[in-house]
């Protein structure tokens, strides 16, 4: 079985990445390769950064690695939280940066946003690049426990629930890392 090391310190998206992969690869963890360091996240763009991240790992270790770099894109606020997902607020607190996009987004009509991934891995020394994305609304309260991040306020296109209602299978089925994951191992499996 082919082993890869999953380059995040999101334990969401591991488990989201662990139920799309099955058992056809090994995904390894950071934390499994002895690597803490504070992996920098610098460019502009999902791809900038999914690019970095993967890069630095195959730079430092020499080890077929892949990642994702993700965010939630929101129409009326010109495509933020964007790459600053993560910290949106300025902490990197989930609950304050939700809180921030539902208080930037009051009384807004157009609810429009999507999210987006784009997954990075790098065999062998050379990049790969594969991206999914997600249309759907921002909703005017939260609900549902599940997931992460923004999903409690995210309602996929042809949805009446939020992502953070659906159980996880459901989320894994539509989502941009769904769709983003299904493309690198269709890739995975011609090699
Ligand atoms: P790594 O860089 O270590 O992978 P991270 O959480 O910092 O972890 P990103 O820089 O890619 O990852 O930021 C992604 C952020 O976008 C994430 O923290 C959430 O706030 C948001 N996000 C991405 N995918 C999401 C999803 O499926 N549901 C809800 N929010 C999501």
């Amino acid at each position: 079985m082919r082993t890869l090391v999953f380059a995040t310190n999101n334990k969401h998206k591991l488990e989201e990445v662990q139920a799309l992969i099955g058992n056809k690869f090994q995904l390894k963890t950071l934390e499994e390769i002895g690597c803490t360091d504070d992996i920098p996240e610098t460019g502009d763009t999902f791809q900038d950064n999914a690019s970095q991240k993967s890069r630095y790992i195959w730079d430092r270790f020499q080890i077929d690695c892949f990642s994702d770099d993700s965010g939630l894109e929101v129409k009326a606020l010109n495509g933020e939280p964007g790459v600053y997902s993560a910290r949106y607020s300025g902490s990197r607190d989930p609950e304050e940066n939700l809180q921030l996009v539902m208080s930037k987004m009051k009384d807004v009509s157009d609810r429009s946003a999507s999210f987006k991934c784009v997954i990075s891995i790098v065999l062998d020394g050379k990049e790969h690049l594969f991206e999914g994305s997600v249309e759907g609304e921002i909703t005017n309260t939260r609900s549902g426990s599940a997931g992460f991040g923004y999903d409690p306020i995210f309602k996929p296109q042809g949805y009446d629930v939020s992502f953070a209602e659906m159980p996880a299978e459901e989320k894994n089925r539509i989502s941009h890392r769904a769709r983003a994951v299904e493309k690198l191992v269709g890739f995975l499996n011609q090699q």
